[in-house]
């Protein structure tokens, strides 16, 4: 049953039916679904369906249809997934956006609900963030670390340019920095000297938790 309900759950969000996505997503959360599970195939097939765009097979309307029920879904899923775990973390207190240029927060807000159900204080801070912003917002609230999302390459610098303007600010160590998004791997990482990557949203729950208790035993 919860294979069968993922496959349409799957199917109605890449097909862009927000409806048909929205009915199945209820039985599955009545049905005690596997959300992580559903979640995990999701992400997968979001993935596709940017190909698809890229291929031209699919175009800008139906990219954003998709999108569209995709987001429909998170509003039922993700404070399901915050009733379930209980789990206590090192409150930690997290900045978190999509850098400048970029508008897509469907991932940055997914990582943002799994730090949150395991118990860090998350300041989310939004799409097309002014690299300045993240720092200023970090000063605010105390943060501990930064975490920026990026789904494009175009807007990738803007990873690089948050750190670079730490450095020149003479914050980099006062907070930590990681980075994620589709297009972002673990040497694009290091070349830009961020503390951390991840590409799934409870490796990046894992990696906060570990700078943080860095952070506390410094
Ligand atoms: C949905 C989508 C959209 C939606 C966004 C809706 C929204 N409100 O977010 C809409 C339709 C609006 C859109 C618009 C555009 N898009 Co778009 N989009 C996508 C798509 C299909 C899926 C993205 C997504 O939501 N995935 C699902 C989530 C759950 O996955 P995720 O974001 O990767 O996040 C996971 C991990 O990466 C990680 N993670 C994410 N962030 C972070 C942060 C940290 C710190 C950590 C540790 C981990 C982490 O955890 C998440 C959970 O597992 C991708 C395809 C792809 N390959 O990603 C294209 C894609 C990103 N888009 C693309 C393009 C080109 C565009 C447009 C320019 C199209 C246009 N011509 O207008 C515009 C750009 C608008 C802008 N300025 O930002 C290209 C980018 C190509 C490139 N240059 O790199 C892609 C790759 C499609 C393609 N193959 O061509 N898009």
């Amino acid at each position: 049953m919860n294979d069968e309900q993922i496959r349409t759950l799957v199917q109605t969000v890449v097909d862009g039916e927000t409806d048909a996505a929205v009915k199945t997503a209820e039985e599955f959360v009545h049905a005690n679904g596997d959300i992580d599970l559903a979640l995990k195939k999701l992400t997968e097939e979001m993935k596709g369906v940017g190909d698809r765009f890229e291929q031209l097979e699919i175009f800008l309307p139906e990219m954003m249809a998709s999108a569209d029920a995709m987001k429909a879904i998170m509003k039922i899923f993700l404070p399901k997934l915050k009733e379930s775990t209980g789990v206590d973390a090192s409150k930690g207190r997290i900045v978190i956006g999509t850098v400048a240029g970029d508008q897509h927060e469907i991932g940055k807000d997914i990582v943002s609900v799994m730090l949150e159900i395991f118990g860090f204080t998350v300041y989310n801070i939004g799409t097309d963030v002014d690299p300045l912003e993240f720092i200023k917002r970090a000063d605010e609230v105390g943060a501990d670390g930064i975490a920026m999302s990026s789904l494009m390459t175009t807007t990738m610098a803007g990873q690089r340019e948050v750190i670079e303007i730490m450095k020149e600010k003479g914050v980099r160590d006062k907070y930590f920095a990681i980075v994620g998004g589709a297009p972002v791997t673990p040497e694009w990482a290091e070349e830009i000297g961020a503390d951390g990557y991840s590409d799934t949203a409870f490796g990046a729950v894992k990696l906060v938790a570990r700078l943080v208790e860095e952070r506390r035993t410094k």
